[in-house]
């Protein structure tokens, strides 16, 4: 199995223009042995925009197994910041969509480790998750959550339907924008969805992702890059209807978007003021993606000069956080442990490995307080807050943190 090239976007088939090309990538997830020294899967991975419906998507597409299988180490609950959230949306429908329905049922697509499902199992509604990643879904179940391994997609979610009747809500984080074989998970979505239900994802969004230049969202597993001119587009080629959006500030900036069958309910106020808001940003225009792709190519210099300054100045670096999102920053800009040391993670399944295509060793929090670099290279910049209150002593004890979004700069 090897990356499809295909030119077509995969929404409405229209012509895809290359609009940034990020070279040669390994899987974005894929942690290796140290000792392992058998061939590591590339692809091209580079970025385009659909002439016809504006969605920026992925050129080229990895085989979804070769992501999303028994070993996929991203864990959901890693970040606290990220539980709360979790929690706290899934107490909102709870406590709106689901309240007063007969034994409402919530399905969630890719549901991880049950960071939002818990919530949901905790307080005794009907739920199921599908997460096809094995090993996270025994996380969940552990949580006493539902779980089918299989992938989303027209035929299981008809088989959900067959077997526990409609859902009320459909919601899925960080997962939609994953799926190329969109036209089957919307057919799998009208077919699942209760007449009245809705259908709910939050995604990194397109219109963050260009003011901070955070190309490292940009990997095998982001499909789609969404704004809201083209998920609406989306949505009514399926029959649906975008109505609802909300920003959130999660993940680097992300928008939940609210589909409801076409005609069942009224679009809320905010759709139609993000939409104008693209429309005057020029969020989806050719213009301003040629200008981010530009912006990139100055980050990558700028990181790489820095880096190399203070190897010659003998400081020490270390990167923070293995994160999916580090595969296509230390692989575009070609760092690798000459410049960056060690990266250090909690994920259990990341530690102890080395990193895709650059194999950079990945070591536990522990390992960064007994080896304290000069400056930490911040790969997990979404989770700032958390991570720089949580290494408060780091700074206190002289260490530096650098960023590189939405510019390179020494904190
Ligand atoms: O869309 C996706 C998002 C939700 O998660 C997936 N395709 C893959 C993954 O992307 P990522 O790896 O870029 O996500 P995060 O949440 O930025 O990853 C943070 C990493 O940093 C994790 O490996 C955990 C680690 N971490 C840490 O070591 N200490 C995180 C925090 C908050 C910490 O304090
Ligand atoms: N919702 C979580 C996980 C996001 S990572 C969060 O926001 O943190 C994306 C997840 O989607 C992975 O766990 C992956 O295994 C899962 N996934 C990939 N394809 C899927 C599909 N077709 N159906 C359901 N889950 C899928
Ligand atoms: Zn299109």
């Amino acid at each position: 199995m090897t990356a499809q090239a295909r030119g077509r976007c995969r929404i409405c088939g229209g012509g895809v223009e290359e609009v940034l090309d990020l070279g040669r990538q390994p899987l974005s997830d894929a942690f290796r042995r140290p000792d392992d020294t058998g061939p590591e899967f590339f692809h091209r991975l580079a970025a385009g925009r659909c002439r016809a419906c504006t969605m920026v998507q992925l050129t080229s597409e990895v085989p979804r197994e070769r992501m999303f299988h028994q070993g996929y180490p991203y864990r959901s609950s890693g970040s606290a910041v990220m539980r709360e959230h979790f929690a706290r949306t899934a107490l909102g429908y709870a406590e709106t969509e689901l309240a007063g329905r007969d034994a409402p049922f919530f399905v969630e697509i890719g549901c991880n480790d049950g960071a939002l499902l818990r919530t949901m199992a905790g307080a005794g509604v009907r739920h199921l998750g599908f997460e096809p990643s094995g090993g996270v879904a025994a996380v969940a179940r552990g949580h006493g959550v539902n779980v089918s391994t299989d992938f989303f997609e027209e035929a299981t979610a008809a088989a959900v339907r067959e077997s526990h009747g409609p859902a009320d809500v459909i919601y899925a984080a960080n997962t939609i924008c994953h799926l190329p074989y969109m036209e089957s998970v919307l057919r799998g979505v009208a077919a699942l969805l209760a007449p009245d239900g809705v259908f709910a994802f939050e995604d990194p969004y397109l219109g963050d992702i260009l003011q901070k230049t955070s190309f490292d969202q940009i990997y095998d597993e982001h499909f789609f890059l969404f704004c809201a001119r083209s998920v609406r587009s989306m949505a009514e080629r399926f029959g649906f209807e975008l109505v609802g959006v909300e920003r959130l500030p999660v993940h680097g900036g992300e928008v939940r978007y609210t589909l409801a069958k076409a005609g069942a309910r009224r679009p809320a106020a905010a759709v139609r003021r993000l939409l104008d808001w693209e429309d005057e940003q020029g969020v989806a225009d050719p213009e301003a993606l040629a200008a981010f792709a530009s912006a990139v190519a100055d980050i990558r210099s700028d990181l790489i000069d820095l880096l190399r300054m203070l190897r010659a100045a003998g400081k020490s670096v270390a990167g923070y956080g293995a994160t999916a999102k580090s595969a296509t920053v230390t692989n575009y800009c070609g760092i690798g442990p000459d410049l960056v040391s060690y990266v250090c993670d909690t994920t259990p399944a990341k530690q102890d490995r080395v990193t895709p295509g650059a194999h950079i060793p990945v070591r536990s929090p522990e390992f960064f307080a007994e080896n304290r670099p000069d400056y930490a290279l911040l790969f997990a910049w979404n989770h700032a807050d958390e991570i720089l209150a949580k290494e408060r002593e780091f700074r206190e004890a002289g260490g530096k943190w650098i960023t590189y979004v939405p510019e390179v700069r020494v904190l």
